[in-house]
């Protein structure tokens, strides 16, 4: 018999990821979308089944982590025996904007999940997967971060994050129920949101490697990030919920790195060498060579420059985690570097806006549908 999953935030970077994972497992796949008056659906689309064929394996379902009846309807109809609970309003910048919001469908949204399993009858069958992030850690207590590290969230996002970790292991300590939370460091892909750091660099120096930027307006460059791959992520996500006892993992490369430095591997990926001068507000990226023939970029040629409206509130400054307890116990390894991972996402957005400036060109598209 196949096992059927239940995915929430289906539609984003690590729902695309997971589903296919699970297809290629031979689950039958259930996702929650967001009714939205646009398609949001195009992580998924090469995924998607025809519901009047036969044997499909993955459905898709209307509703929102900020109702409950429609979770509650939802969980008793697929009767799941494993829910990844990854919908969240994920941007930590944004969180400061609409911080109630957040709070609403990243906090009590995974206590109606697990309240749904419970009313359910559900909690001897249904294992549950909590998306919880290394925003947690906040400010920093003790590097590097791992399961034991105390919490200090720094934004609204963070802190609803946190209701959900501990009232995940709350249900599991409570009711017995298969709860786990993965504390996942950064993790990118070409499937990443545009307005996460590591896809607005790479969009960013592609369309000024095409000439179709100027410049890119960056926040605080002196931060880090231990990114890894969202492909190596999911793959952890599934593993957790493989084991004989629920449990809590830090999934993490062990590597940190500063966002000036992913600017700097990003041109350099194309072959365009970037210096950095001047300080705060005022620093600016600097174009000191470029070998590739392809991209005519001349020496001296500011190309990236500081907003300070890219600013947070309260910053986390860096992030780097321990994933001992995973590599041991999930004997889980990325496969990805930081270089492999860059060098991925680069090629893919030329790729993109390559293709775009070609109808563009060619008088295809009038106005710019893709900013
Ligand atoms: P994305 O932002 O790419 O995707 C978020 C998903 O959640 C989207 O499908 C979105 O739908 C959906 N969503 C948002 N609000 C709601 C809601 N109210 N009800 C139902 N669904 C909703 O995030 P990622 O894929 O990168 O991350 C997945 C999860 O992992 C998130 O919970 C995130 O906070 C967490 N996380 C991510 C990390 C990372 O580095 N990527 C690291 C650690 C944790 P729509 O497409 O309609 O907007
Ligand atoms: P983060 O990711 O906040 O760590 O949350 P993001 O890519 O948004 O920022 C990483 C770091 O880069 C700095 N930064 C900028 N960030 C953005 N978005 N835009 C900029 O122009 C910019 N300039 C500098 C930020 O200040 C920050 O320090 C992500 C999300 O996926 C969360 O959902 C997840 O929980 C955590 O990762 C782990």
């Amino acid at each position: 018999m196949f096992k059927k999953a239940l995915i929430t935030g289906i539609t984003g970077q690590d729902g695309a990821y997971l589903t296919e994972l699970l297809l290629s497992k031979g689950y039958e796949v259930h996702g929650i979308k967001r009714r939205s008056s646009s398609f949001n659906t195009d992580r998924i689309d090469h995924l998607y089944q025809d519901p009047h064929d036969k044997n499909v394996r993955l459905k898709l379902h209307y509703g929102d982590l900020t109702d409950s009846a429609n979770l509650i309807r939802i969980i008793q109809e697929v009767q799941p025996d494993e829910i990844y609970n990854l919908g969240a309003m994920s941007h930590v910048k944004v969180s400061f904007d609409t911080p109630e919001y957040t709070a609403n469908a990243d906090g009590i949204g995974t206590l109606r999940i697990l309240e749904a399993i419970r009313l359910l009858g559900l909690i001897k069958k249904t294992r549950i997967y909590q998306a919880s992030t290394s925003e947690l850690y906040g400010l920093v207590q003790e590097i590097p971060q791992k399961e034991t590290t105390p919490f200090y969230p720094r934004s609204p996002y963070g802190v609803a994050k946190l209701y959900a970790y501990w009232i995940t292991v709350n249900y599991r300590e409570s009711y017995g129920m298969y709860a786990c939370n993965g504390i996942l460091f950064n993790h990118e892909s070409p499937l990443r949101g545009e307005t996460f750091v590591s896809r607005k660099i790479t969009r960013g120096v592609a369309k000024i490697a095409l000439g179709m930027q100027d410049k890119l307006y960056m926040g605080n460059l002196d931060a880090k990030r231990d990114w890894g791959h969202a492909k190596d992520y999911v793959e952890a996500m599934w593993r957790i919920l493989q084991q004989e006892s629920p449990d809590d993992y830090v999934i993490a490369t062990g590597i940190t790195t500063e966002v000036r430095e992913f600017v700097r591997m990003a041109f350099a990926e194309l072959g365009i060498t970037i210096e950095f001068e001047g300080k705060g507000d005022k620093e600016k990226g600097i174009v000191a060579a470029c070998s590739n023939p392809d991209y005519v970029l001349e020496t001296g040629r500011e190309v990236v420059c500081i907003d300070p409206a890219y600013y947070r509130p309260a910053e986390v400054e860096i992030l780097i985690g321990d994933a001992t307890k995973a590599k041991t116990k999930l004997q889980w390894e990325p496969a990805y570097t930081l270089a492999t991972m860059v060098k991925e996402m680069m090629w893919c957005d030329i790729e993109l806006f390559n293709r775009e400036k070609l109808l563009k060109d060619a008088g295809y598209i009038i106005k710019n549908q893709f900013e």
